[in-house]
């Protein structure tokens, strides 16, 4: 006769092996879509120009939504001054140099003090989460001359 502490561990051993895959960026982030272009449409790579700066953003092959919107092939735009692109398999953080632009701005007017400052545009799901490939611009140098 099997005792019930035994069965206990009978079952136990007998519990198959669950296998939980660790999640990879792919598989919760937004899919691009292929050939899309992100750019600056104003300013110019090297331009000189005054402050307040106005700044255009080109997207080709996707479309804008605002955050929080779920619509395939669409995203919102960020705009990076002087810094780095962040990490892509994260939230964009939001600070005074990480933009977003979440109602599905196209352009806006940004005040820099003068000096040479780098832009790069991000774009992100409606979660601000770069999307699977990221997509983004080239990184621009600016000069701004003063006000
Ligand atoms: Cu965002």
């Amino acid at each position: 006769m099997i005792s019930l502490k035994h069965l206990r561990l009978c079952l136990f051993l007998a519990l198959p092996l669950v296998v939980v895959p660790t999640s990879t960026a792919q598989d919760y982030k937004t899919p691009s879509v292929a050939g899309t272009e992100l750019y600056f449409i104003a300013p110019q790579d090297g331009e000189q120009l005054t402050s307040p700066v106005r700044v255009q953003f080109g997207l080709r092959g996707m479309g804008v939504a605002p955050a929080g919107t779920e619509k395939p092939g669409t995203g919102h735009h960020h705009l990076l001054i002087d810094v780095p692109l962040p990490p892509l398999d994260e939230n964009i953080v939001a600070d005074e140099n990480h933009i977003h632009f979440g109602g599905g701005q196209t352009e806006t007017l940004i005040d820099l003090p003068a000096g040479t400052h780098t832009l790069q545009l991000l774009l992100g799901d409606q979660n601000h989460l770069p999307h699977n490939p990221p997509v983004y611009s080239k990184q621009i140098t600016i000069v701004v001359m003063g006000k």
